[in-house]
């Protein structure tokens, strides 16, 4: 019989053969994982739970809330205030930071999540999921404020994200390779399906939002364009598209088989950087597919390097299989030039 591993055996394996997972940390990830259980049933659910449609308010970026945003946020501060591992958390859907109530202990971490990603997928039953990174508190810090939150993602010490798809599949770094837990249904607990989890560093499929083209800067739409080309084209080879429109299902699938995923700047709103946010999107993702070896830039810098100057920050992304990161981030630079 196959032996295998839960989240839990794999976690204390981890600790005590490379000793690199402190047990705060420990209980943090497993307490993320057990939000993300809750969230799957509901998700799960769907018109049956009275999950679906919109909750009638917006968030922070002005974005009209679901009710599954709403429900997944509370799961997990719900889940995590209490354990005494965080000092605080952040979330796509709150304004400010959510510090641990006086009445549980505080712990060193910090948390952040988007805690149902790819919301406009909820309603028609495509793939969404929840995106999370750990920080610490910076040493010598007594009450902890927003500016403790930005680092660079570099300092992350944990991150990963949970697919609502087909299966439900746990991604997790803690800066030691990339593994991978699906979840079963019928044991309630994840399990340990792919270890050393790594990006090809070519591929011939790319992920991006087709319908901005008109939108996108000079070095974007070079790329892409010769992709488009195919084998007759300078890259002399077909490319194939893929856009789920769910962040995490597309890097799912790029850390599965491959591909280069990107939401650039555009000239839609020219004073954001780009879409997606710097904290608790592209920094867990930049560092899972690094991890995996492949590469996460904004289209001319390393994401990871980014100094974050708020919590809600925007940021391109440029992120997969290597050399087609590093062509992007070239085209990118020799225009700067
Ligand atoms: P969300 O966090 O509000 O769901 O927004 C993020 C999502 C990403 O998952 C996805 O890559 C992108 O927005 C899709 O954007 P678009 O609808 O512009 O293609
Ligand atoms: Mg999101």
């Amino acid at each position: 019989m196959t032996r295998r591993i839960s989240l839990t055996q794999y976690l204390i394996e981890q600790q005590r053969q490379h000793g690199h997972i402190p047990q705060e940390l420990r209980l943090l990830i497993e307490v993320v994982a057990r939000a993300c259980k809750r969230i799957a049933i509901s998700v799960n659910k769907g018109a049956l739970g009275d999950v679906l449609g919109t909750a009638g308010s917006e968030n922070v970026q002005g974005e009209v809330q679901k009710k599954l945003d709403i429900i997944a946020n509370e799961v997990l501060i719900e889940a995590n205030e209490w354990g005494g591992h965080l000092a605080a958390m952040a979330s796509e859907e709150m304004e400010g930071i959510y510090l641990v109530p006086n009445r549980f202990p505080q712990g060193e971490y910090l948390l952040m999540f988007d805690p149902l990603d790819g919301s406009s997928n909820i309603d028609v039953n495509v793939s969404i999921g929840t995106i999370f990174s750990v920080l610490k508190k910076p040493e010598g810090s007594k009450g902890i404020s927003e500016d403790d939150f930005l680092q660079p993602g570099s300092a992350q010490a944990a991150a990963g994200y949970c697919v609502y798809g087909p299966q439900t599949t746990l991604v997790l770094t803690v800066g030691d390779g990339v593994a991978m837990f699906t979840l079963d249904r019928e044991q309630g607990s994840f399990v340990l399906t792919q270890e050393d989890v790594k990006i090809p560093e070519d591929t011939k499929e790319f992920a991006i939002n087709m319908s901005n083209m008109r939108h996108w800067d000079a070095p974007v739409k070079r790329y892409i364009d010769e992709c488009l080309a195919g084998e007759e084209g300078p890259r002399g080879k077909n490319f194939n598209m893929r856009w789920i429109a769910s962040m995490v299902a597309d890097v799912h699938r790029i850390l599965t088989r491959g591909g280069v995923f990107m939401y650039p700047w555009d000239k839609r709103e020219p004073n954001k950087a780009g879409k997606l946010r710097l904290m608790y999107e592209a920094n867990p993702m930049a560092f899972l597919v690094e991890q995996a070896g492949g590469a996460a830039t904004n289209a001319r810098e390393r994401i990871m390097d980014l100094k974050p100057t708020k919590l809600h920050e925007r940021v391109a992304v440029v992120l997969g299989s290597k050399n087609e990161v590093e062509r992007v981030t070239r085209y990118h630079l020799e225009q700067a030039q």
